[in-house]
């Protein structure tokens, strides 16, 4: 299903509302690396992203090295950032909070 990508200045307000967030270097997507105490946090908080995820259908790529997990968003759908990122950014965020 095609969906909008954004444009710069709606990248811009979305980077401004997830300063937690970075900008990929092609401006395709956006990234953020979390850091718990153990493997097993690290894991708990995957599997609820993964909740998330679903919930959304929009998914994450991501990876985990021990206690570390690295999440890029992107819309495939899209060629590059669309709402749904920023959503699930600020979902996943609040997982923090
Ligand atoms: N997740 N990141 C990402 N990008 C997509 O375009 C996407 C997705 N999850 C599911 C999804 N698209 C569905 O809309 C399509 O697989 C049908």
């Amino acid at each position: 299903m095609p969906v909008p990508q954004l444009t710069e200045a709606e990248r811009e307000g979305v980077l401004a509302s997830l300063p937690e967030w970075t900008l990929r270097a092609d401006s395709l997507a956006i990234e953020r690396e979390f850091k718990f105490r153990t493997f097993s946090e690290a894991w708990a908080f995957m599997a609820r992203v993964a909740l998330l995820a679903e919930k959304q259908d929009h998914h994450p790529e991501w990876s985990n090295v021990y206690n570390r997990v690295a999440i890029t968003l992107t819309t495939h759908d899209a060629g590059g950032l669309s709402e749904r990122d920023s959503k699930l950014a600020r979902a996943i965020d609040k997982l923090l909070a």
